[in-house]
Order: C-alpha cells, then sequence, then structure tokens
C-alpha cells in the first residue's frame, strides 16, 4: 500500500511502535528548535537530565518572545539561553533576529526531516515539507538529549486544494476555510497534508502560513509536498543542498479528505474569541476598527509585508486607528529596508515595531478597552491582547492593510490598488546574528540570574487520592486560560511560583488562592482542554498548586503530554453526562488510582459530597502508565538512569 508524505518520513525515523493509527509510536528527531519564553525551562530540564552536549543534526534557540526588557528578568534569561547553548552545542539566534518559526523555514528547515520544538507553531515547517511539531519543553529537552519523541501515530487527513487564489484572496483565508470546515478540535489525532493541482500555485511562505495556522486545528502536524517551487525556495536561501523531492505515492490511502477550492475562496475572518469562529469579511460588515497589527509567525514573511506595502504606498493609516507592523525576520526587515517598502510602510504612519512576536503574545500593543483590533496572528483567544474586553479578529495581510487606511473591516478585494509582488530570486543572506555554539564545552560558564528559581517536581503517585475539586470549567479552555502570557507575567517564565498567582485568572480570580488553602485538588474540564500554546507552565504551575487530575471530555495533544510529563493525571468521563453532575467543591476520591492503571484503562472516581461512583478513562501506553506511577518523566528518567 502506498504512503502519504507524513507516513515516509515517520518511516523513515520509527524507533518503535506500529505506524496503525491510535498506537504509540517513538520517533528520532533531527532537529529542535526553543524560543525564550519556553527555553528557559527546557535548558533548566536538560542540564537536569545530564548530558554535556546535544545529539541532534542542529537544535537552534531563539529569542523572540519576551524582548520586552523592563526589568532585568528577561535579560538574565535571554544570558541563560545565551551560555547554555552555547556550552551545549546549541546555535543562538539572538533578539532581534526576529520569530522562532519565520527563521527556521528560511535558514534551516529540511524537507523530509523532523523538527520538534517548544512551541505550537512549529508545524509552520510543514510548509517544506518537514515533519514539524510542537512540544512541551521536557519533550524537546529529551528530543536534545537524543531521546525519541513519543506520539500517537496520526491519522491523515488530505485537503485537496483545486483551482487558484484571486488577487487579494490569501493562504490565510485557505487555512481560515479550513478552519471553518474541521474547527479547532477537527485536527486532534491528525496530520493534515496538502495534496492536490493548487499546491503549485502557492509560495513557500503560503504554504508556511497554511502549515502554521494548522496548530489552531489541534493537528499534530501539517505538511506540504516538497516540490519545484521547495527547490526555489531552498535555492534562493542559498541552500539548494538541502532539498530532496517529496511526494505522496499515487496509491496512498487518507483516513478523511476535504476539497477547498481555492477559485471560490473570499476574504474571511475568525471573529473573536476563536480561530474557527470564520466568517466572510464582506458578511461581517464594515465594522469600526481601532488597531491593526500585521506580523506574527503566521503572516510576516517577506512576501506578505511587500504585499502590505503596496496596499499602504502613498496612503495614510485612518486618523481613528493605530498599525503596527513587526516583520518576522532580520532578513524581511533588511530587504524591505533595501528596496524601498519600508520607507512606504514609515510614510503611510504605521508604527514599526522589532522583528518579535510583539503584540501576538501581548507584549505591548494591547488595545483600548473594548477596542476592535484586526491582526494577521494565528490567535484570538480572549483577554490574549492585554486587554480582556477587545474583541480580536483574525485576518489576512491584505484585509488588514486595507481596513487600516479605510478605518473599517474591508474586503481588500474591492479595493481598486493592483498590485503584484513576486518571489524573489535571492534572498539577503546574513546569519551575523545566530551564534554558533563552541566546540569545547568545558570552559563556558553558565549564567543564572536571581529570577529563575527551581521547577516543581512531582511525588510518586499513591493509591487512593481524596482531594475537593477547585475549578470547574466549560468546553475548549486554552493555555492561554490556564496559565495567561502577556507583558506583565511573561518575564517569570522561569519562577514557577510567581507565575502560580496567575493561574486561571480570566476565568476565577479566586482560583490560585483556593488551590493553595485546600492542598491542591482536581480540576473539572469540558472538550479539548488545553488547546493552544505548547506552554508546559500550563501544566507546571497546576503541578505548583497541587492538581492531581484533571477530569475532562476530552484534552489537546500538546497539554496531555505536558500533564502526564509532570505527572498529573488527565482522565477523560467515559459517560459525559457525569461532568453535569459535578460540582466545585466536591470531594473526589480516587480509591484504587495504581491498580486501576496497572489493570487497563478504567479510573473509578467516587463522588463522596454526591454519593455516587462513576468511571473515568484514562488510555496509557505501558511506558506512560511507569511515567504516571513515577510522578512524572523527570523522576521516570531519573528511576531508569
Ligand atoms: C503562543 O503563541 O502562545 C506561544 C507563546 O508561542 C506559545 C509558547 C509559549 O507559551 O511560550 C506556543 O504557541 O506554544
Ligand atoms: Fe510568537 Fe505569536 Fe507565533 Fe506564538 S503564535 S510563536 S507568540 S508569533
Amino acid at each position: 500500500m502506498g504512503m502519504t508524505i507524513a507516513q515516509k518520513i515517520i518511516k523513515k525515523h520509527l524507533v518503535s511502535g506500529e505506524m496503525i493509527p491510535g498506537q504509540e509510536i517513538a520517533i528520532r528527531i533531527d532537529q529542535t528548535l526553543t524560543q525564550d519564553a519556553t527555553g528557559t525551562m527546557a535548558y533548566l530540564q536538560f542540564e537536569a537530565m545530564g548530558v554535556s552536549r546535544v545529539k541532534t543534526e542542529k537544535s537552534v534557540a531563539y529569542i523572540d518572545h519576551n524582548t520586552l526588557q523592563s526589568g532585568f528578568e528577561n535579560a538574565d534569561d535571554h544570558r541563560y539561553i545565551k551560555t547554555v547553548c552555547k556550552k551545549h552545542g546549541v546555535y543562538y539566534s539572538r533578539p532581534g533576529n526576529g520569530i522562532c518559526h519565520q527563521i527556521h523555514l528560511e535558514r534551516f528547515g529540511k524537507p523530509g526531516k523532523t523538527l520538534l520544538g517548544s512551541d505550537s507553531h512549529t508545524p509552520t515547517g510543514g510548509g517544506i515539507g518537514m515533519l514539524a511539531m510542537g512540544a512541551g519543553g521536557l519533550d524537546v529537552a529529551v528530543a536534545m538529549g537524543g531521546g525519541e519523541y513519543y506520539i500517537v501515530m496520526p491519522k491523515i487527513v488530505k485537503v485537496n486544494l483545486i483551482g487558484k487564489l484571486n488577487p487579494f484572496v490569501s493562504a490565510k483565508d485557505v487555512i481560515l476555510e479550513v478552519l471553518r470546515q474541521l474547527t479547532v478540535k477537527g485536527g486532534v489525532g491528525k496530520v493534515i497534508e496538502y495534496f492536490g493541482e493548487g499546491v503549485k500555485t502557492l509560495s513557500v511562505p503560503e504554504r508556511a502560513t497554511i502549515t502554521n495556522m494548522g496548530a489552531e486545528l489541534g493537528a499534530t502536524t501539517s505538511v506540504f509536498p516538497s516540490d519545484e517551487i521547495t527547490r526555489e525556495f531552498l535555492k534562493a536561501q542559498d541552500r539548494e543542498e538541502d532539498f530532496i523531492e517529496l511526494y505522496p505515492d499515487e496509491d496512498a490511502v487518507y483516513d478523511e479528505e476535504i476539497t477547498v477550492n481555492l477559485s471560490n475562496l473570499k476574504p474571511l475572518a475568525a471573529k473573536p474569541h476563536s480561530p474557527d469562529n470564520v466568517e466572510q469579511v464582506e458578511m461581517i460588515g464594515k465594522i469600526k476598527v481601532d488597531q491593526v497589527c500585521i506580523g506574527s509567525c503566521t503572516n510576516s514573511s517577506y512576501m506578505d509585508l511587500m504585499k502590505v506595502a503596496k496596499i499602504l504606498k502613498g496612503k495614510t493609516v485612518h486618523p481613528d486607528v493605530s498599525l503596527s507592523i513587526a516583520p518576522g525576520s532580520k532578513q524581511v526587515y533588511n530587504m524591505l529596508a533595501l528596496n524601498g517598502a519600508l520607507a512606504d510602510l514609515i510614510a503611510c504612519g504605521a508604527r514599526i515595531l522589532e522583528c518579535a512576536c510583539g503584540p501576538c503574545i501581548g507584549m505591548g500593543q494591547s488595545p483600548n478597552s473594548k477596542g476592535i483590533s484586526l491582526r494577521t496572528f494565528n490567535r484570538n483567544f480572549e483577554g490574549r491582547s492585554g486587554t480582556k474586553d477587545a474583541g480580536i479578529y483574525l485576518v489576512s495581510p491584505e484585509t488588514a492593510a486595507a481596513s487600516a487606511i479605510t478605518g473599517v473591516l474591508t474586503d481588500p478585494t474591492t479595493l481598486d490598488i493592483p498590485i503584484s509582488v513576486s518571489m524573489p530570486e535571492k534572498f539577503l543572506i546574513n546569519d551575523n546574528m545566530i551564534d554558533a555554539p563552541a566546540e569545547e564545552n568545558n570552559d563556558v560558564e553558565v549564567l543564572r540570574g536571581p529570577n529563575i528559581k527551581p521547577f516543581p517536581i512531582n511525588e510518586k503517585l499513591s493509591e487512593s487520592i481524596d482531594k475537593n475539586v477547585v475549578l470547574k470549567v466549560g468546553d475548549n479552555i486554552t493555555t492561554d486560560h490556564i496559565m495567561p502570557a502577556g507583558s506583565k507575567i511573561l518575564p517569570y517564565r522561569s519562577n514557577i511560583p510567581y507565575l502560580s498567582k496567575f493561574c486561571f485568572a480570566v476565568c476565577d480570580e479566586e482560583f490560585s488562592e483556593r488551590a493553595k488553602e485546600q492542598g491542591g485538588g482536581f480540576i473539572i474540564g469540558g472538550q479539548n482542554y488545553g488547546q493552544g500554546s505548547s506552554r508546559e507552565h500550563a501544566a507546571l504551575v497546576p503541578l505548583y498548586l497541587g492538581i492531581k487530575a484533571v477530569i475532562a471530555k476530552s484534552f489537546a495533544r500538546i497539554h496531555r503530554a505536558n500533564l502526564f510529563n509532570s505527572g498529573i493525571m488527565a482522565i477523560e468521563f467515559i459517560d459525559e453526562s457525569d461532568y453535569d453532575k459535578i460540582d466545585l467543591g466536591d470531594n473526589i476520591i480516587l480509591p484504587s488510582i495504581i491498580s486501576d492503571i496497572e489493570n487497563g484503562n478504567e479510573i473509578t472516581i467516587e463522588n463522596k459530597t454526591k454519593g455516587y461512583t462513576f468511571k473515568g478513562r484514562m488510555e496509557l501506553s505501558d511506558r506512560q502508565k511507569e511515567i504516571v506511577k513515577a510522578g512524572g518523566l523527570l523522576n521516570y528518567t531519573k528511576n531508569n538512569n
């Protein structure tokens, strides 16, 4: 039987397990990436493993999230990452060089390779035919140490692209359409593979926009074929030697299939507060806009910003709008500066930000109260922008630029501005902001600031657990709800005790205090609990607060793994009506948890307050069972060394 692209890459990297959807497999990781908001924790964990040098083909650390330095914390963390990387064989991309996913695509990604990143948008690399996945920092640390990465063998969804995009309709509209069809949980346990005649009409940056936002589908990853267009891109990046051709076999079998006709697409927007709340821009109507932000790892490529510059050339940003633009990388920024496009952006009144995540992670540019902000980003969760009552719309760069001029949400196809932008034959190559690691690690001193506090480590699991429900939440809880980001909190990513004050604050301001007072307990969740960011802080902080288990209707992939890695149990309701019967404060007992785990996957749960017993499910591989019993992956690894 023929194979799909993802199956081919998995087969080449398979260490153990069978490639049967739903079964746990282990794969070898060729490359890793970290960013600074998850990186400190990942390198602390790497150090705790006692491996002297990374064992991957290439590992790169990027500084892009915590670039606002309003205290010593971020600068200290950067210095720690810089020195720890130098010592242990990791390339270091300095602040100012740009956003991890954009740079990795430009300078390091290779078709056919596996990439594991401590950031959920790592699948951006699927735009050049990599199997690129997001994970928690600990999983990335293990991969850097040469350990395999465990995933559930995914199902493969074929997205058949036909036709060709019309002018002013863009790659962002393609992925918004896929999100409209499949929703934020439609990709769980699946790889999304793009196929069909429409593929060759899309450039690599456009493909990368689409695979980037596959994260919002909850997918394991997304991937495009590696074809002549990929070769041209790599050649223009001066690395044609990294190219290999990669197509699915003609008789490849897919588990599901959907078709998107590019010719029929219209500009789309994801309305507040979910990336799958998608509607046509024209149908939403001309709502008044307060802010427009262009950038992020989804839409900050040279091609994207050239289109924006052409739309804005000779115009002025509407008086009621604040427009900010953050180029994705120094390469992009520098090229815009050299060809004059930057001058057009400045002249129209755009506020040019440094090449970094910036407003996407709430590092500045929070909208005004009840403000409407159009963003070319990938997430519009409530509160993520830093303004709780703001309404964030996710749109294409074309829609963003058009609306910045008119001051209202504007369908860019209605503007009469002919623009054409073509891929450069050669990108500007200058890797002077990427530091190579030291040859020998003995004399490199790792510098740590006072903000770095020890991370919590769980205890061995005990047979019976008796605690209260300290929080009950609904469906689609994101890791941004669990552990918010933003400029005030992000500097403390290496300080779990401090972070714990903000845990779940968006949903329930008293949660943190309540959990501490009661010595921890249980969290009850709905569908798709833990979607969104890969931040393992969303598991480490609840661990610090004493959370023993999350009992939910279903879990998102990366967060589920992060919970188990930290030794918190992720238990699913077998009968979802049991969710309705539990209330905040109920006393819950797991009377025989170790025996239950050993005997299968059914967990007995007693609700003492309500006086009844029900069953939960925890499907674990033998290895995961041992991890949970040991109280997390670090304990398990230590026990086995
Ligand atoms: C995000 O977009 O939410 C982040 C910030 O990039 C996260 C990682 C983090 O929380 O540090 C992600 O997507 O994984
Ligand atoms: Fe950075 Fe935003 Fe991309 Fe996350 S989604 S990596 S915060 S640009």
